[in-house]
């Protein structure tokens, strides 16, 4: 539980959990529902399907994992509904009155996160090529299902009716957070996947190593999490996630479709690691701890062996705990590595990550090396970089600081985070378009989209929140929905009915003048 407030545990357990439509008027037409990001093809027929107390979610088939799905559902619509509705597996004829949930034969179209949902006066059906389609959906369902303010019997629960058609435009959307400067428990992590879910985000990209501090167990290396995760920027106790709690993280994440990318930042960015073991320094002698925000005064000893002796270790351990492709390299900001040993330092690391059977990600500077096809450049400032990665194969991530940064204040007036790169104001943070932002790159060049939220000023969910929300919702249009069928004047008014969600979530977001709340 994230908040402490004097509420039965009971009410505020139901409140976590309930959709964002408790207050909305019965719905009688899909088309017109304020779902994010928005579907890309919705036909509505005017009807409604109503859930009762007897409805069950039906899995057709036997899959383990779709009874996992089932439950997901099952366990977010409760508290809202009142009911105790069941998941069942079925291979008979649907039955009205309930939900379905089926994989179809995988379909070119749907991809590996798209869904089909058909709501009739009789049924819900859900069908998807793969799980992550059926999990993706279930995002929708939870969004579209409306309390009966028509009705006069209590409990009357109704769908619009209608078909969805629906699936991402790019493959990753994501977030980061930075972990090291502010250290964040496995609790606040697991609320932030849970909002990443809501918004069919698939990635969390944690920075979790910095000159503030190293956040992950490795256990060839123990001092690095002991000594290095000792604290954090202004002093603070900082702490570290045990290899245990880590799995913990990437499973919970898993089971909600969305892959953790772990970043260890280097050569610079690197003083936790540098005062952990002297060796890693050129002059042999361990650094002091660092609790301060400057940035680019650290780099690792590029030229000494046991730098990558050290680096494979730390690779290998978190490949091991890894099931997503990337391990992200960091590389930003290494203004005290010189350009002749920077170039020669990613090549090799790229090495060796890839030697344990991972992709290379890393920010914009890593295209002053050689990328290899399948490397990745996280593209935040530097347009000539992003050009770079391009012009050697290299994929892109948007993440430009001006736009796509968390931490960066709405205006003059937030009382948290940094401008140095802009104000962020909420139509800003929606009103741009990843593919043709940088001169030279197309849709074909980009993975997609990150916000980033770095936390030199954020010290709690609270905190975390208000600077996420409502951004966050933003960008996960932005990478789900085609370019063509975006429109802040339109997405303002979806946007302002997720203070439903926001509100029961007990979510403390930014309540931006621009956003029409009360329309
Ligand atoms: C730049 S963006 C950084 C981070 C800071 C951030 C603060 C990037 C790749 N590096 O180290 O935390 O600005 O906004």
């Amino acid at each position: 539980m994230k908040k402490t407030m004097v509420i039965p545990a009971i009410f505020i357990t139901a409140m976590m959990i309930i959709p964002m439509s408790c207050k909305t008027e019965t719905p009688s037409d899909l088309s017109k529902g304020s779902v994010i990001p928005k579907p890309v093809s919705i036909t509505a027929t005017g009807d409604y399907f109503t859930l009762k107390e007897k409805s069950s979610i039906f899995i057709r088939g036997e899959a383990d994992e779709m009874i996992q799905i089932g439950q997901y559902l099952a366990d977010k619509l409760n508290p809202f509904t009142g009911f105790a509705t069941k998941v069942k597996t079925t291979s008979s004829e649907p039955r009205s009155g309930n939900i379905y949930l089926s994989l179809s034969d995988p379909d070119n179209k749907l991809g590996d996160e798209g869904y089909e949902l058909t709501i009739t006066k009789k049924l819900v059906t859900l069908t998807a090529g793969k799980p992550a389609g059926i999990f993706r959906g279930i995002q929708t369902i939870r969004q579209i299902i409306a309390k009966d303010s028509a009705s006069k019997k209590p409990g009357v629960f109704k769908i619009a009716a209608g078909t969805i058609t629906d699936y991402p435009d790019y493959s990753y959307r994501g977030m980061m957070l930075d972990v090291s400067r502010h250290f964040f428990g496995v609790e606040d992590v697991k609320q932030v996947i849970e909002y990443l879910a809501f918004y069919k985000m698939n990635v969390l990209h944690l920075g979790l190593s910095n000159d503030q501090g190293w956040r992950i167990e490795i256990k060839s290396w123990p001092n690095l999490a002991l000594h290095g995760g000792s604290t954090q920027v202004g002093g603070g106790k900082g702490g570290y996630y045990t290899q245990e709690q880590y799995s913990d993280i990437v499973k919970y994440a898993k089971e909600r479709y969305i892959t953790i990318v772990p970043e260890i930042d280097m050569p610079g960015h690197t003083n936790a690691a540098l005062a952990s073991y002297a060796e890693l320094n050129c002059n042999g002698k361990a650094t002091e701890l660092y609790t301060g925000t400057e940035v680019g005064f650290s780099t690792f000893c590029t030229n000494k062996e046991i730098t990558y002796k050290f680096i494979d270790d730390v690779f290998r351990e978190l490949s091991a705990l890894t099931p997503g492709p990337y391990i992200h390299i960091g590389g930003d900001e290494s203004h005290s590595t010189k350009i002749e040993d920077y170039i020669p330092f990613v090549n090799r690391v790229q090495e060796i990550v890839t030697s344990h059977g991972k992709q290379v990600l890393g920010w914009d500077e890593i295209a002053l090396a050689s990328l290899k096809p399948n490397s990745v450049a996280q593209w935040w400032a530097n347009v000539s970089n992003a050009q770079k990665a391009v012009s050697q194969g290299a994929k892109v991530l948007m993440s430009p600081a001006v736009k796509a940064y968390l931490d960066m204040q709405y205006d003059s007036t937030t009382p948290l985070g940094l401008h140095w790169a802009a104000y962020i104001e909420v139509d800003e943070a929606y009103k741009w378009d990843h593919a043709t932002i940088v001169p030279g790159l197309g849709k074909e060049n980009i993975i997609g989209i990150e916000g980033a939220l770095w936390t030199e000023t954020i010290t709690n969910l609270d905190e975390i929140e208000y600077m996420v929300f409502p951004r966050l919702p933003g960008y996960a249009e932005i990478g789900w929905t085609p370019s063509s069928m975006r429109n802040w004047d339109e997405y303002k008014y979806r946007l302002a009915k997720q203070a439903e969600y926001f509100k029961a979530m007990d979510i403390n977001y930014y309540p931006s003048k621009r956003v029409p709340w009360d329309e």
